[in-house]
């Protein structure tokens, strides 16, 4: 099969989803081209199934904004023309699946049909698509795609909940590559970061607000009065500021590194013993399935897709949203007594194999031949 794929190509989140989708893909014998802004993050080696297209945008005096949406239009319909893709597979609501409308409109008047699958993310319907702005568009744009999927059973249902949809959508949960996300030994970074010894806490993100990541502070200065410990924060983003801000003030800053931006988070990953995602908001949420990949138990809020990951009590504990002391606990309780560790190290990995990018991506190309079938 020939597939366009259309991302953000972010660090993080639906970007990474859509990119190791698309590697995997062509590893299997599909040619794929990606359609973005910028290089995505994680298309970092070279196959001869992987194509990469940039919209590029004119930049003229008359503009305040830049219309990325006809640009990306243009380059889709120039894109599935002359590469004769066999299906366009948008990930995030908007712009893409209404740009992917577009661009579907165009190419019938050249007597070409090209089926759009949209994948849902979460913030495309949770924040953003909620917002009256964009509701009657992001509607219309589920509506108008050949196949929706979301990334759980939570959103599913959100989106059913807040948007007029009238269309099937396929539940296809996040995947990890245990190839690249697995426990290495890296004694001498874990001696750097912690020389005595002490428990490592991670957290990732793009510090976005609902990330709480003023709670992963404060959890980890409750645990840290009671463990020996160390907290790597890895991102950036809004909140960041804040946050450091906060490390001072509970004077736990001696103990709190933020890294910034990081590649190669499976490093990282590979010397935590625990992974703090309290979001106000997940529809999956990711970077918990990778830390469980390497071997780290979660301690999550409950929201939105993480019950569909995290098992309470087994590969990790979950609390309400803002329950800073009773994450704190959970955390302890984990941190505190070696044997336990070693179990809910053991179950975090466990729990990862469930979503093996060799389970999931069987299931996108049953829904493409399916979809193509019906258009
Ligand atoms: O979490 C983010 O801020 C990034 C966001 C995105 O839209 O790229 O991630 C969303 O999509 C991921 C991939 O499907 C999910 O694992 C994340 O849970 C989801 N984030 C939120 O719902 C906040």
């Amino acid at each position: 099969m020939k597939i366009g794929i259309v991302c953000y190509p972010t660090f993080g989140g639906s970007g990474v989803v859509a990119t190791e989708l698309g590697k995997a893909l062509a590893s299997s014998g599909h040619e794929i081209h990606f359609i973005t802004y910028s290089q995505p993050a994680r298309l970092d080696f070279f196959s001869e199934n992987l194509f990469y297209h940039e919209v590029a945008m004119s930049q003229y005096p008359l503009f305040d904004y830049a219309p990325y949406e006809t640009a990306l239009a243009s380059k889709l319909v120039d894109v599935v023309r002359y590469e004769k893709l066999d299906l366009l597979h948008v990930h995030y609501a908007i712009p893409h699946a209404s740009v992917a409308f577009m661009a579907k409109q165009i190419l019938a008047t050249y007597g070409i049909k090209i089926p759009v699958v949209t994948t849902l993310h979460g913030t495309d319907i949770t924040l953003v698509g909620k917002d009256k702005s964009f509701s009657p568009v992001v509607t219309f744009s589920i509506n108008q795609s050949d196949g929706v999927t979301t990334v759980s059973e939570n959103l599913k249902q959100q989106t059913l909940d807040y948007f007029d949809v009238t269309n099937h959508i396929e539940v296809i949960p996040n995947f990890i590559d245990l190839n690249r996300f697995h426990s290495k030994n890296h004694e001498h970074f874990k001696k750097a970061i912690a020389p005595n010894d002490e428990r490592i806490i991670v957290h990732t993100s793009n510090f976005r607000k609902v990330k709480h990541t003023g709670d992963v502070v404060r959890i980890f200065e409750q645990i840290n009065q009671k463990i020996p410990s160390k907290l790597l924060m890895v991102g950036d983003g809004p909140d960041r500021r804040n946050s450091e801000e906060l490390a001072r003030q509970l004077n736990v800053w001696e103990h709190v590194r933020f890294l910034g931006k990081q590649d190669a988070i499976e490093e990282i990953l590979s010397i935590a013993d625990l992974f703090l995602m309290p979001s106000g908001s997940e529809s999956f949420g990711l970077a918990a399935l990778e830390a469980m990949a390497c071997k780290v138990p979660v301690i999550s809020s409950n929201t939105g897709g993480l019950p569909e990951l995290n098992i309470d009590g087994f590969s990790g504990y979950m609390s309400d949203v803002s329950d800073v002391e009773g994450m704190a606990k959970q955390g302890i309780h984990i941190l505190e007594d070696d044997a336990r560790l070693a179990e809910f190290k053991e179950n975090a990995l466990t729990r990862a194999e469930d979503f093996k990018i060799c389970k999931i991506v069987p299931h996108y190309e049953r829904f493409y031949d399916e979809v193509i079938a019906r258009v």
